[in-house]
């Protein structure tokens, strides 16, 4: 066969339907028993996560009880104390299996992100600059970007297992400097050394040379469609790889059990679980626990974040003292129990200024935050809310709400398509708390002591209420006066597990009538009408009418009515409810509920070929195209989802979907057309374990976000890349219309105030591309970590149609420590006595990051839960010392010490009861050294040195 036949050839057996399949482990949905990278990364994060559950119990001195294997997120929350964080954690989750996965779509055959091709110093490489990038991330709060570098990272570790020799050189254990800067990962096969011959067929379980393996030399097997490789090399095998072909023949990965290593699969693969739970050990010891956590999406109040936008110019006191007045009653009421904030995040915005952001976990820190903020400046009437709300955009997790205050119109209306990419791309929902609009005099004190006043007429809140709507959120309008009543929308969107099942918006308005399905699973049920005498009629699933009046014996709880805003809370009925909206006045419906089931969605772009899979698509789909949309459903151990529609937002088009493959709670719906109306997408399932299949049974959720389809595409640079502070980087990107030809406007904008250059146009034909260039330079002295969210955006002649691209870059300083610190014993004392309860040990530890160490960052105490001190020693920067007093219950201790760049060192101490004499004997020797320093302890966890001290009964191991 030639080598062209032999590629198209090629190419047709690979169009197989699956989720995905080669180069590594293969992707997802083939039921042989074979793990894959998702898998793969899925163990090794339940597992770490649940060890760092389990420290942060004992460091509290609580009880700890394993859940069952095999673990799942749910069972791993609940062990967590965090039963409410099942969506931010499988969401987090998959983001980092997402993006280990795409590697194999997005770097098919660039042999460095796969290990292939003896490439090892260089995946080594792309593993340890990306661990440093995780690290400086997470050191800034970046959170999302630390998952998604995380991902791609773990790829390549992953593979090292399945594509190198290393399981044949009978090694139990993962090749721990893999993860480390620089270190000697073993003797790599030079260029001219052969390391294989052929085998044939199903026997190919001993091709490698018999001197590499008695060598201990490390090698990796050649991936290419062509048939061509050095002489004397193994391949990886397996189709679509066609190197195998050539001598020597067949391969050595082991990617499945089918694999030309097949039999190793199983050996391959959990080491690849074990060295990602050591590498995802090593972020735990440089982030800290409860930030490793915060990464993760765990936390263990609501995991939803509080976000405020705030208008701070002169008019704004009434509005500030409400924002003040919500906040203090949320901490209060809600600190402690499950409805607590995971985080807290405000943004104050004036004119012309706005930010910074400021983000906490901290309660109080952010209450004395906001009690800080007063009302004054801001020139004339309207203020820089777009620019406020972006930087909220880019700096809250994704899927928050986030609720803007003003009183004033936005001077940065250029900003709307970036605030509305953001608002796609972070599914983020949108209220905003208008005040102003109507009645009340608007009185600002303006620099020149001159008054101003103006109100706002209802089309100036236009801007407001298309973000709004494009979010999924309310624009409530309200008196300064009404505007404390109104918040308690916000005091509602911390409910834990908040979903929605229903949402329209009508403008203007129509008589129509809307259903909606309650499940067994709702609590809280509440529906929000924003708008001016709106008259509708509620019918129940039994089919009474509801009078919202007077609400005794009916199914309304509650009926409030403020501003343009009112709140109807009902008992949750199950079945088909029905609301009647009677009015011609634009109108905004929106039914919500607490559930723990709910979904997440992406439209993903199906490869076929060479490589196959799903990639998503991070914009706007193409108008008309067929697409497909992967659905993860949360709380898939109750549920399972049957049919998605894409619905009109603001009207009655509907476009259904076939369902084409499920499996591990997750769902791929295809759809022959993409609408061209702005949709919302509409989930519908079933309970599960019900005997019945009654209507009442049935779900259904709705997105928040509107979603559209454009006839452009834009493309640009890769995300998540690293930049170097100072130094100008050019992002390329492409504009394609499926449409008319012309003058496309192009608009740059980025989150930081970075400088920025871009073409202000470009010049399509018909059907036609064109490129441009971004020019980003952010100053020398950006923070290592620190992230910029770059949007691009392409405008079609006419200005109806825009799509966008999304970037997300890391900011890195350049690294030259890549030692840890080290720990030295300067004494310790353990007085314990049979009845641990009546005595204490004691341990002081010099803590040190050497001559050319960029310092000791931090030391914290992991699992003891004794009392802990640190110091830096005056004069030595370097140098910190730290005691620890703990009862004799408590006998073990780690102290993680991190340098300035996050090179960790864990360092354990025990005082345990003896076991045999011959310690003893050792113990009672080593007594006089505990005056002086003698032992530090230098752990790579796995290793313990045993050393002993003390008293008769002890033991102390390092
Ligand atoms: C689980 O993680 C711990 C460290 O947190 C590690 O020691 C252990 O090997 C991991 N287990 C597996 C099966 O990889
Ligand atoms: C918030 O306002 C209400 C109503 O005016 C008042 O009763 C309450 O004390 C205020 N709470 C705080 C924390 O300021
Ligand atoms: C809405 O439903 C009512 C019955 O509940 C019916 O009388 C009315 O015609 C319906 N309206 C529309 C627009 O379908
Ligand atoms: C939700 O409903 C429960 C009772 O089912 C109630 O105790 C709780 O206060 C409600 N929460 C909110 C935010 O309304
Ligand atoms: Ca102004
Ligand atoms: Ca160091």
């Amino acid at each position: 066969m030639s080598g062209l036949a032999l590629l198209s050839f090629l190419l047709l057996q690979t169009g197989v339907s699956s989720f995905g399949t080669y180069p590594s482990f293969i992707n997802n949905l083939i039921f042989d028993g074979s793990l894959n990278h998702q898998e793969i990364t899925e163990k090794a994060i339940l597992n770490v996560t649940v060890q760092v559950c389990r420290a942060l119990a004992l460091t509290e001195g609580k009880d700890f009880t394993f859940p069952s294997q095999p673990l799942t997120a749910e069972s791993v929350v609940a062990a967590c104390e965090a039963p409410k964080s099942s969506k931010t954690f499988v969401e987090t989750i998959s983001q980092i299996r997402q993006m280990n996965y795409v590697t194999d779509l997005r770097y098919p055959f660039d042999p460095h992100y796969h290990c292939d091709e003896e490439k090892l110093r260089e995946g080594q490489k792309l593993i340890t600059d990306g661990l440093a990038a995780v690290k400086a991330a997470n050191d800034q709060q970046n959170y999302v970007s630390a998952a998604s570098i995380l991902g791609r990272a773990l790829h390549t570790l992953q593979d090292f297992y399945s594509h190198s020799n290393w399981v044949e050189l009978r090694n139990t254990s993962p090749n721990s400097n893999l993860i480390r800067a620089n270190a000697d990962i073993g003797t790599i096969a030079n260029e001219s050394r052969k390391t294989c011959h052929s085998c044939n067929g199903d026997d190919c379980s001993n091709n490698i040379l018999e001197d590499i393996l008695k060598e201990n030399i490390l090698t990796s097997g050649y991936f290419s469609l062509l048939p061509s490789k050095p002489s004397g090399k193994c391949s990886h095998g397996n189709l679509p790889d066609a190197t195998s072909f050539r001598e020597p023949k067949g391969g050595i990965n082991k990617d499945k059990f089918s694999s030309s290593h097949g039999d190793l699969h199983e050996k391959a693969a959990n080491l690849a679980i074990a060295a990602t739970s050591e590498l995802l050990e090593d972020v735990r010891g440089a982030a800290g626990d409860k930030k490793f956590l915060e990464m993760m999406g765990i936390s263990r109040g609501s995991s939803k974040a509080l976000c405020f936008v705030v208008d701070t110019t002169g008019s704004m006191s009434n509005d500030i003292d409400a924002v003040k007045n919500v906040t203090s009653s949320i901490i209060d009421s809600k600190v402690g129990t499950e409805d607590e904030p995971s985080s807290y995040v405000l943004v104050p915005f004036n004119d012309p200024d706005f930010g910074p952001l400021m983000r906490t976990t901290d309660p109080k820190e952010f209450k004395t935050y906001i009690n800080s903020l007063s009302a004054e400046g801001g020139g004339d009437f309207p203020e820089m809310s777009l620019s406020g709300l972006q930087l909220a955009l880019t700096g809250t997790p994704p899927n928050s709400e986030i609720f803007l205050f003003t009183d004033a119109t936005a001077k940065d209306e250029y900003l709307k398509n970036t605030v509305t990419a953001l608002i796609e791309k972070t599914k983020t929902t949108v209220n905003f708390m208008i005040t102003n609009v109507l009645g009340f005099r608007r009185r600002r004190q303006v620099s020149n002591n001159q008054q101003q006043s103006r109100q706002m007429v209802r089309s100036d809140t236009q801007l407001y209420r298309d973000l709004a709507q494009a979010s999924g959120g309310q624009a409530i309008q309200v008196t300064k006066y009404q505007l404390l009543e109104a918040t308690s929308i916000i005091r509602e969107s911390t409910l834990s597990s908040l979903v929605i099942l229903l949402q329209a918006s009508r403008n203007p308005g129509k008589v129509e009538n809307f259903t909606f399905s309650v499940d067994k699973s709702i609590t809280n049920l509440t529906i929000y009408i924003t708008g001016t005498s709106v008259d509708f009629t509620l019918i129940n699933p039994s089919g009474v009418i509801q009078n919202v009046f007077n609400t005794t014996g009916s199914s309304v709880i509650s009926s409030q009515s403020v501003g343009n805003f009112q709140t109807l809370r009902l008992k949750t009925e199950m079945g088909v409810w029905k609301i009647g909206m009677m009015t011609t006045n634009p109108y905004n419906l929106k039914v919500v509920g607490g559930s723990p089931v709910n979904f997440l969605f992406n439209f993903v772009k199906e490869s076929s070929g060479p490589v196959e899979g799903f990639d998503p698509i991070d914009n706007r789909p193409t108008a008309g195209g067929n697409a497909s949309l992967i659905v993860t459903l949360i709380g898939s151990d109750i549920a399972t989802a049957t049919e998605v529609t894409l619905v009109e937002s603001s009207g009655s088009g509907q476009v259904k979907s076939t369902m084409a493959a499920q499996g591990g709670g997750q769902f791929l719906f295809r759809f022959d057309k993409i609408p061209s109306f702005e949709f919302v997408v509409l989930l519908k399932g079933q309970s599960i374990n019900s005997n019945s299949r009654a209507a009442s049974e049935i779900f259904q959720r709705q997105s928040s976000t509107s979603l559209r389809a454009s006839d452009l595409t834009v493309i640009a640079g890769k995300s998540d890349t690293f930049l170097k502070p100072g130094t100008p980087q050019s992002v390329p990107f492409s504009v394609t219309t499926s449409g008319v030809g012309g003058s496309f406007t192009i608009q740059a904008t980025n989150d930081q105030g970075f400088d920025i250059s871009f073409p202000p146009s470009l010049s399509l034909d018909a059907g036609g591309s064109a490129n441009g260039t971004v020019n980003i330079t952010a100053p020398p002295d950006t923070p290592s970590g620190t992230s910029v969210t770059l949007t691009i955006e392409a405008t079609a002649p006419g200005g109806a149609d825009t799509n966008y691209a999304v970037l997300r870059f890391i900011f890195l300083q350049p690294v030259t420590d890549f030692t840890q610190p080290s720990c030295q014993l300067l004494s310790l004392q353990a007085n314990c006595s049979d009845n641990c309860r009546l005595s204490v040990w004691e341990l002081s530890v010099q803590v040190s990051d050497g001559v050319n160490g960029t310092g000791v960052a931090s030391v914290n105490v992991r699992q003891g839960n004794g009392t802990f001190n640190s110091s830096s020693v005056i004069g030595s920067e370097n140098k910190t010392v730290v005691s620890y007093v703990a009862s004799c219950c408590s006998p073990d201790v780690q102290l993680v010490a991190v340098d300035q760049v996050g090179n960790v060192e864990v360092c354990s101490y025990s005082v345990r009861k003896i076991i045999t004499p011959t310690v003893a004997q050792a113990v009672t020797e080593a007594s006089s050294t505990v005056t002086t320093p003698t032992v530090s302890s230098s752990t790579r966890s796995v290793q313990s040195v045993l050393f002993c001290l003390g008293f008769s009964f002890f033991v102390f191991i390092c």
